[in-house]
């Protein structure tokens, strides 16, 4: 194969007059519609001074173009770097100047501000969303045929920016052969089909939507309804002309608020999946008593992409995120990476084409999570019963996740602690009805200063996307530590965690 990724994702699709997006708004792109528009969105990457191998960042509204981009930047060679629309002008330039990316790609609406974090790295800068921009415009006067770039399977694919311990983003190096055996994997295992119609509410941005979605559709040659975003009005409107669902819990739990969301509605339906936060047991138990479905719970991480399922035909067991993949190994470890005893609880460790090349250009970050025996260590607690299944009991690492956005508490507190009058803080997780989990800030003030709340919300709202910000604060005289002067962040869960 010329190009592993473009050939068996978009290639095949040339000039089929078969339905990809279905849009709620209106109107289908076919197959062919699809790619010819890759086609046009490379050659006008191209006209930015793209390059094969370049980044190319890409902070755009969820639109049938910025799915196209993806397949643009396969067919060119280029590393598509997908951002959360959320993200504030300050989060970007972390982004666009550690990548290297050679190319922004922005909202139109925020295009003053956005070229001007693409200037400060130098990098080009190009506008578009639903209604169009100027790299839309300069596809639409583009060539339909594009000669596609060779690359080989190891050749990287994507970046995947994931927060970290330390509040420093790193850059998840995923290269073709990750992409393409993911998806192969789950197209098999959960069985989709040509005939396939997926209810596609979930952001582009990150790894549930973008790649274990329109991958797996994509490799099936079935289509999606391309929703915006989720709104549970569409979904009811869709669902009896889909026949599979991916979400996060909140969608499930969302449909279950609502009373229209009844048997009926999923008679046409033959799976629905979820990941990337822990689903409640309850949730999975009212899901069954309401429609008969038993969701099937998957695990994964951006560094990965999918581990672990539970069966398609086969017990789909609540509160387990299932068995590992077929061509994943899975070991529940102590802390050098020796194997614990079934039933044991450990850091959960995988191996296998799904997991990533590392972060860019931190080898010693990389070294720190990827073992020499080619594991990586996910930082998850998990354990396995004796037929394989595997429940997530905790987290190692110290990680929010809030409607299936991932929250780095120490992202934010290097925020807090910078203000005004705070002489340190702490965040944790709260539990919260509708989103699984929110943040909630502890200040310590300066012996003797009043904190200004309004000042430090107001910094916090300039540096940080809404959904990281503490929908909470409190203020103490000091944190709980241990004798080795460690937050108890236990203790604080404790104290305000209900
Ligand atoms: C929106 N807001 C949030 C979140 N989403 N706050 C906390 N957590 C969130 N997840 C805030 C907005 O900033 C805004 O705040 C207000 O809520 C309303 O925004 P809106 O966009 O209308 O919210 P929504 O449509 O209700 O969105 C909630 C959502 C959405 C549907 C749960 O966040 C979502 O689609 N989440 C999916 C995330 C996802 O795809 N994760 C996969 C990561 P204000 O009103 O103050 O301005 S990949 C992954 O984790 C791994 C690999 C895996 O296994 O999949
Ligand atoms: P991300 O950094 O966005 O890739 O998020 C990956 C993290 O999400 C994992 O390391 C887990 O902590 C969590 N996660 C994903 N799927 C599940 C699941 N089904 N159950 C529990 N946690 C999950």
């Amino acid at each position: 194969m010329n190009n592993p990724l473009y050939d068996t994702m978009f290639a095949p699709y040339a000039g089929k007059d078969t339905p990809f997006l279905q849009l709620p708004e209106g109107g289908v792109i076919t197959h062919a519609e699809f790619v010819n528009r890759a086609a046009q969105l490379a050659h006008a990457l191209e006209r930015y001074g793209v390059n094969t191998g370049d980044r190319v960042a890409v902070q755009v509204e969820k639109c049938p173009d910025m799915l196209a981009l993806y397949a643009a930047c396969a067919q060119l060679g280029a590393i598509f770097l997908p951002l959360n629309t959320a993200y504030k002008a300050a989060e970007l330039a972390y982004f666009v100047g550690d990548s290297g990316a050679a190319l922004l790609v922005g909202d139109p609406a925020r295009a003053d501000e956005l070229d001007a974090v693409a200037k400060a790295s130098g990098a080009a800068f190009a506008t578009l969303d639903a209604a169009g921009g100027t790299l839309s415009d300069s596809a639409d006067n583009q060539s339909q045929t594009f000669e596609t770039v060779k690359r080989s399977e190891d050749d990287l694919a994507a970046f995947l920016y994931t927060s970290g311990t330390t509040g420093r983003s790193k850059g998840a190096m995923l290269s073709q052969k990750n992409l393409i055996s993911n998806a192969a994997t789950l197209k098999k295992l959960w069985q989709f089909t040509r005939d396939d119609v997926l209810l596609h509410a979930l952001p582009i941005f990150h790894t549930h939507g973008l790649f274990v979605a329109t991958n797996v559709m994509l490799m099936a040659g079935g289509s999606m309804v391309f929703m915006p975003k989720l709104d549970i009005d569409q979904m009811i409107e869709w669902m009896p002309r889909a026949t599979a669902m991916m979400g996060v819990p909140t969608f499930y739990t969302r449909l279950l608020d609502d009373v229209r969301f009844d048997h009926s509605l999923t008679v046409n339906m033959r799976l629905f999946i979820s990941g990337s936060a822990p689903l409640l047991a309850d949730t999975h138990v009212a899901f069954e008593e309401r429609t008969g479905h038993r969701i099937l719970e998957r695990y994964g991480m951006t560094e990965t992409n999918m581990n672990t399922s539970n069966p398609y035909e086969g017990e789909r067991r609540a509160g387990t995120v299932g068995l590992p993949l077929p061509d994943v190994a899975l070991r529940v470890a102590d802390g050098d990476g020796t194997e614990l005893a079934r039933g044991e609880t450990g850091v959960v460790e995988v191996r296998g084409p799904n997991v990533f090349q590392g972060y860019w250009n931190m080898p010693e970050k990389t070294k720190e999570e990827l073992r020499e025996d080619g594991f990586f260590i996910t930082g998850d607690l998990g354990v396995q019963d004796e037929e394989g299944y595997v429940t997530i009991v905790g987290r190692g690492k110290d990680l929010i996740i809030s409607g299936g956005y991932n929250i780095y508490p120490k992202e934010l507190e290097l925020v807090l602690d910078a203000q005004v009058g705070v002489l340190e803080s702490a965040v944790i997780g709260i539990p919260h009805d509708d989103l699984g989990e929110v943040p909630l800030a502890v200040l310590v003030p300066e012996a003797g200063v009043q904190i200004d709340l309004e000042a430090v919300k107001a910094a916090v709202n300039e540096a940080l996307a809404r959904f990281k910000q503490p929908r909470e604060y409190r203020v103490l005289d000091g944190l709980p530590r241990n004798t080795m002067g460690k937050v108890q962040k236990v203790a604080l869960r404790e104290e305000f965690g209900t």
